[in-house]
């Protein structure tokens, strides 16, 4: 009988069943184990059997249950067989973290504590004595059925009768009725992919779900999670639909030809010619995306945020994400938002966002990028906000916690927020009102509305000098923390504005989402725009941070889609156009001595694909004719003013 699993019940695994991964060697385990693993095969609603490691403390009774749902590996993520870590805190900083693609640790031998078995994020639950469920989602690793890649709810374009909502929901089901040492109350975490999974679990909940935290949750991926950012295709995602839906397992990985991908995206044109020279013709996710360039029926019919405001709000939610989160920017806040109405008490629906970039919070926390936070932020955040959130619902008469509607972190002022709505800065429906910054001329900032005529400033933007998001050679280093990196190294191109307030002699606090008005004309028929809103460090002082231009907010927007997100339009030839977009959240405090910077460019390359800047019906089949240098304006002049309004609040506002 393999270690770990113990086949008593008729929905265990039949011992002819191999499961694709290994499961840990037999070699001298390190007896005795203080916990079982139990992997089960359990039967959705159309027989279809979902593989789901149980991970039970020895001794356990009336336990609550906590599960992930994953793309990543099941087995892997029930193993992640950490090296026993000497006192903290030096042991953090070596921790290997969760929430992404499995390790090398699948192959490790199980370590003898649970503890030590399971993931870092797990670590506050395993010592609180909670069962730890892992899942793959269908067709993927050791589960049965065919793989969607986050497919969309039953429906139009789900026609299978089954999604992540009714396998989540068959699960739990399952879980309350066949664990005996569980309380029969079951929580969901994951982030990411795996908060994806969450949130379809929230859209018809089973009775069981009794409190879920989704972690940077992929949301809407046309709007802001993953695929797209307002129309922009991230073609740098295109290596994630190889190794995700070639093979049941881990995919083939994609091929690149040389080592700087901005070479290697610019030699082959289109993302599209990208993708079809990496083969992905034969990959159905490719197909759909290639076809549904725009925000059409296919990816409203999944936009989660959306789907969340008209369900009923019944579980306790904490929404969470970074503030630098590079890769699921929009899922958490929007969907806090589309819920927070329903939440009469302001008890149920709560919005997280720390200082982090994408998963952080199941590393650890103490930096990120060039920042050094008061302690370790994520630490902090697993044993003061998750577990005690879970222990209120979870455990049978749970101890009442003092969990706050809101946690923010205040990245200019190293300390958590805790305020009782968000934003706390907007236009309606707030206590304080955004205030514009606008543009000037000579590259000035300034809460001083322009008031000259015929002011503008232009650039040239070549599609074949596009401006990269990272200095090259841009290959996977640097991913996790661009959204920080400085700006200087790209604020000399003649391709990018730059705009700077007179140093600050006051603080200045911002709290909400900064909001972009852009008037720009282009000589082209189409054109990307990026915005950044940066806090330029003093210079002159003994400090790492001297002169660094720190973004705290960016985003880019493809012109097409200025007036519908679903219905692209050229763009009029040299016609001052008025671009609005919403920026990522911000709490932030600008302080003394600093300066505020807004640069402005039409391009962020290789991570998103080049705007031909000729109108093309689809981008994905632009020829390499179609790309055209382009004569770009932005106005700062009475009438067409450019700003940016920022969520503005006293600095001595407490939270
Ligand atoms: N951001 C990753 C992802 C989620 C959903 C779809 C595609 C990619 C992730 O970290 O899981």
């Amino acid at each position: 009988e393999p270690l770990g699993t113990r086949p008593t019940d008729k929905n265990m695994i039949p011992p002819t069943f191999t499961p694709p991964r290994h499961e840990p060697p037999m070699q001298q385990p390190p007896l005795p184990l203080d916990y079982e693993k139990r992997v089960v095969m359990i039967p959705m609603r159309d027989g279809t059997k979902l593989y789901t490691v149980i991970v039970i403390p020895k001794g356990a009774k009336n336990a609550p249950m906590l599960m992930t749902r994953t793309c990543y590996n099941a087995a892997a993520r029930a193993h992640a067989a950490r090296t026993p870590e000497p006192a903290a805190p030096v042991a953090a900083g070596r921790r290997p973290g969760a929430g992404g693609p499995a390790g090398p640790g699948a192959v490790k031998p199980p370590a003898s504590h649970m503890v030590d078995e399971l993931n870092l994020s797990d670590e506050v639950f395993v010592r609180d004595g909670y069962i730890r469920i892992y899942q793959d989602v269908r067709g993927k690793y050791g589960s049965e059925g065919v793989y969607l890649m986050t497919p969309p709810p039953v429906g139009p374009w789900n026609p299978t009768g089954a999604d992540d909502t009714t396998d989540a929901y068959d699960t739990i089901d399952w879980l309350v009725k066949n664990v005996p040492e569980s309380n029969g109350r079951v929580g969901m975490i994951g982030s990411s992919y795996e908060g994806f999974t969450v949130v379809m679990a929230l859209l018809h909940p089973h009775p069981a779900l009794k409190a879920a935290i989704p972690e940077s949750p992929m949301v809407d991926g046309w709007m802001g999670d993953d695929w797209f950012q307002y129309g922009a295709f991230r073609q740098r995602m295109l290596d994630y639909f190889v190794s995700q839906t070639s093979a049941r397992g881990a995919g083939a990985r994609a091929t690149h030809e040389g080592s700087d991908d901005y070479e290697n995206f610019r030699k082959l044109g289109s993302a599209g010619d990208f993708a079809r020279w990496q083969g992905q013709e034969q990959l159905p996710f490719w197909k759909m995306v290639e076809n549904h360039p725009a925000y059409d029926a296919y990816w409203q019919s999944q936009a989660l945020d959306k789907l969340i405001g008209k369900a009923d709000l019944t579980v306790p939610t904490i929404w969470l994400q970074g503030l630098w989160d590079q890769e699921d920017m929009y899922g958490a806040n929007h969907s806090y938002a589309a819920w927070e109405p329903k939440d009469k008490t302001n008890t149920m629906n709560i919005l997280a966002m720390g200082p982090w970039f994408h998963s952080q919070v199941n590393r650890e926390g103490k930096q990120t990028g060039p920042m050094y936070w008061d302690g370790d932020t994520t630490a902090w955040f697993r044993d003061n906000v998750q577990l005690p959130f879970f222990n209120m619902y979870l455990r049978e008469n749970g101890p009442k916690a003092d969990i706050k509607p809101v946690y923010i972190y205040n990245t200019g002022e190293n300390r958590w927020d805790t305020p009782t709505k968000w934003p706390l800065s907007c236009e309606s429906g707030c206590d304080w009102k955004p205030k514009p910054l606008y543009l000037g001329a000579n590259g000035k900032l300034s809460f001083d509305a322009p008031t000259a005529a015929g002011k503008f400033d232009e650039y040239v933007s070549d599609p074949a000098n596009p401006v990269p998001f990272l200095p090259r050679p841009i290959e996977n280093s640097g991913w996790q923390t661009w959204l920080l990196h400085d700006q200087r190294f790209i604020d000399g191109r003649p391709d990018v504005l730059v705009y700077t307030s007179d140093v600050l002699k006051e603080p200045l606090r911002v709290s909400g989402v900064p909001k972009v008005n852009l008037v720009a004309s282009t000589s082209g028929t189409d054109s990307d725009w990026v915005v950044k809103l940066i806090d330029v460090f003093p210079d002159g002082h003994t400090s790492e941070m001297n002169g660094y231009e720190l973004p705290i907010s960016m985003d880019i927007f493809r012109g097409r889609y200025r007036n519908s997100f679903e219905k692209p339009e050229a763009l009029k030839s040299g016609e001052a156009l008025t671009y609005k977009w919403d920026m990522p959240n911000v709490n932030h405090v600008f302080q003394p001595g600093h300066r505020i910077m807004v640069q402005i460019q039409s391009s962020l390359f290789p991570l998103y694909d080049r705007n031909p800047q000729k109108y093309v019906p689809n981008i994905f089949n632009a020829q390499p004719s179609d790309y055209e240098k382009a004569t770009q304006k932005v106005y700062h002049e009475a009438g067409k003013a450019t700003f940016i309004s920022l969520p503005v609040v006293p600095v001595d506002l407490k939270n």
